[in-house]
């Protein structure tokens, strides 16, 4: 079986410091915990910036700052750039970090509610501009599907002049207003994708975990990190990023899976 990639998604746009104190926001401490994150295991990280108040932004100078701090710190791993950012920004503002030619970028191919009064927007033509530029700026875009429409749109995209080099699908599953968290929903997905194209599983909460024990012995790969989830065990909030990537390479490890280090990961997403 194919080695394992394991993204660490290491703050996101949502989770504060006040949920998890260890959560990393600033570019010294998402640096520091994406080296780490790296360490253990995971080679990719999947980055959200926040600002001087600890607020999500799309700001490519934060991005910029916190992606030169992750390499003077040796992350080889590939950053991965957000493009979701927070609801309710704009697409522009959320387009930002494409322009500094990350090797990868998050594409979220669908609308889907959020919070209370919140839906996090994904018109037609945010994901064909988003597929588009990233196109044009040599990114390879990681196909966030949260629903099943969003599979359909993204399958769509592969299937135009828009298609990426290398298809790779992300699976969020468990967002209240998405796809619930499950063995039957990871397979309906899974059985839904090209032959030739490579899958991610990211689970809200509890889930990740459970989401991690199907994927590995499927052929799937992992996401984990405090973006989706900041426990580690029921009541008991996670120490770090690395803490939950290395529990990851641990179980693949028992089933005889290994995990893929950065290089390794280029080659199996194609971007050598
Ligand atoms: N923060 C969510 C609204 C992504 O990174 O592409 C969107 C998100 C997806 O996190
Ligand atoms: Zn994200």
């Amino acid at each position: 079986m194919e080695k394992l990639i394991i993204t660490a998604a290491i703050c996101g746009a949502e989770v504060t410091k006040e949920d998890n104190e260890n959560l990393p926001v600033t570019p010294e401490e998402l640096a520091l915990a994406a080296k780490e994150a790296e360490d253990a295991g995971a080679s990719i990280i999947h980055l959200h910036v926040r600002d001087k108040e600890g607020l999500p932004t799309q700001d490519v100078e934060v991005f910029r700052e916190a992606i030169e701090l992750m390499k003077r710190a040796g992350v080889r791993a590939i950053i991965q750039p957000s493009t979701g950012g927070a609801v309710g920004m704009t697409a522009e503002e959320r387009l930002q970090p494409v322009t500094l030619k990350p090797e990868m970028a998050s594409l979220d191919c669908g609308s889907i509610n959020f919070t209370d009064d919140a839906v996090f927007i994904n018109t037609p033509r945010i994901i064909r501009t988003f597929a588009e530029e990233m196109k044009r700026s040599g990114v390879l875009p990681e196909l966030e599907c949260f629903d099943m429409g969003h599979l359909a749109n993204a399958l769509a995209l592969c299937k135009s002049e828009l298609a990426p080099k290398h298809k790779h699908f992300n699976f969020v599953l468990g967002v209240p207003g998405g796809l619930p968290a499950g063995i039957r929903t990871l397979k309906l997905m899974v059985d839904s994708i090209p032959g030739d194209a490579t899958w991610t599983v990211t689970a809200i909460g509890r889930h990740q975990l459970e989401m991690a024990f199907h994927a590995i012995p499927m052929g799937g790969h992992v996401r984990v990190g405090f973006e989706d989830n900041i426990y580690y065990s029921r009541g008991r909030l996670a120490e770090s990023n690395a803490q939950l990537v290395k529990r990851v390479v641990r179980l693949a490890n028992e089933y005889g899976r290994m995990t893929a280090d950065p290089d390794e990961t280029r080659r199996i997403l194609e971007l050598t």
